[in-house]
């Protein structure tokens, strides 16, 4: 046994509770749902961290991921008005925002022609103009002129929203996303899983169980994805607990998530202004009870454009193995909440600095955590 377990497993000022979940971790049991409240409840960051430090090393090694990336948002305008959401805007607001065609996405993609990009994420607002017809097109100029760049797109919310409106089931929708050159999902959405919160803060968008279902359908296909939570608004820690648990159930069955993706609130310029953000010390807690609760999954992210890049940092000993992409400063959802990074872009070199700095390994990696590079070999 290791120092760091000896000093939980034999220390006075550690609660039996918490010492018998210690040990299910230790032991690579699975803790259940009361297990992961009572650590939101009551565990301290130390001991969350020596827990969660065990599974990620486990898992990743001393493996950090990160990838080459950058976004196309192809509107902010919606036709939702969730209230935590900084970005978007009403249709009727349209004049405020941003609606793009196809041939000005095309045009973003070729100023990375030449560029050693992996992955283009693309998620935004939800139009009735961008809809099955649009995004089919759109992958498929986008594969026609770069087959090799992963597209990574389209959250259940917009995909709901398109085959409800062309009246397909999510299963030929889904296969036509994917004939046309989809890639893999992003993980956002998800919001909060429990009802009551979910219509309180994004009414109207798709269900829990219809998020989970598209994720279920797109997994079946053989196909991967990722899975987010929006955490640190009203929620309470009983509804993050029932949002992991659905999420690692869904995994037992597909196994088709890649990584998991707390996004902490951001109060800035929305309607929830009022609602104050939660610590560093709380978002830290919560990645390592989610790496410690989501014993299915492989990575846990923290995405840095959000939580700043020394949060980033500090959440590598609390679980977190992978800090998202260079991003290229295409992305606007987190600065117009207020997020430290107004202008989200690092290049590859600042991201193994980052890592380096405290000392874990850097690894590049694709959309489907293939190596590109590790940067342990010169
Ligand atoms: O679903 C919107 C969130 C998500 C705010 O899969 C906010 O690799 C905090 O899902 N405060 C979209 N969060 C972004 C997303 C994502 C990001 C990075 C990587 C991946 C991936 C996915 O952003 C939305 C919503 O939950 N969001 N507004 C806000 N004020
Ligand atoms: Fe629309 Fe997404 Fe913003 Fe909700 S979070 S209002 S669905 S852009």
């Amino acid at each position: 046994m290791e120092n760091s377990q000896k000093l939980i497993l034999e220390s006075q000022l550690v609660s039996d509770e918490l010492k018998s979940i210690a040990k299910k971790v230790f032991n690579n049991e699975r803790i259940l749902f009361s297990d992961g409240v009572y650590l939101f409840e009551h565990a301290n960051l130390s001991y969350l961290g020596t827990l969660a430090n065990y599974v990620r090393e486990k898992k990743n090694k001393n493996f950090v991921y990160f990838n080459r990336n950058f976004h196309v948002e192809p509107t902010n305008i919606c036709v939702y008005t969730c209230s935590f959401c900084a970005y978007s805007r009403l249709i009727k607001q349209r004049a405020e925002g941003w609606e793009l065609s196809i041939e000005q996405m095309l045009d973003i993609i070729k100023q990375y022609d030449g560029k050693e990009v992996t992955e283009v994420h693309m998620t935004g607002g939800v139009i009735p103009k961008q809809d099955l017809a649009f995004y089919t097109e759109l992958f498929k100029t986008i594969k026609q002129h770069r087959p090799t760049l992963h597209i990574k797109a389209l959250t259940p919310v917009e995909l709901h929203y398109i085959f409800k409106k062309a009246k397909v089931s999510y299963e030929e929708g889904m296969k036509l996303m994917k004939e046309a050159g989809l890639d893999s999902m992003p993980g956002g959405g998800a919001e909060i899983f429990d009802k009551e919160l979910r219509d309180k803060i994004a009414g109207g968008k798709c269900s829990a169980e219809e998020w989970l279902s598209i994720h279920e359908i797109w997994h079946n296909l053989g196909m991967k994805s990722n899975a987010t939570m929006l955490y640190g608004h009203i929620e309470t820690f009983t509804h993050r607990v029932d949002h992991l648990e659905r999420l690692r159930h869904l995994q037992d069955r597909t196994h088709g998530f890649n990584a998991f993706i707390p996004l902490k609130f951001r109060n800035g310029n929305n309607d929830m202004s009022d609602v104050p953000e939660v610590s560093v010390i709380e978002d830290l807690r919560n990645y390592a009870i989610s790496r410690i609760y989501l014993d299915n999954f492989d990575h846990i992210k923290s995405y840095w454009a959000m939580i700043g890049r020394s949060t980033a940092q500090l959440s590598l000993n609390f679980g977190v193995d992978d800090i998202d992409g260079t991003i290229d400063d295409t992305t606007k959802i987190y600065s117009m909440a207020g997020a430290e990074e107004q202008t989200p872009k690092l290049t590859t070199q600042q991201l193994v600095d980052l890592i380096t700095q405290v000392k874990r390994t850097p690894v590049e990696r694709d959309t489907l955590y293939n190596i590109v590079k590790d940067y342990s070999i010169n």
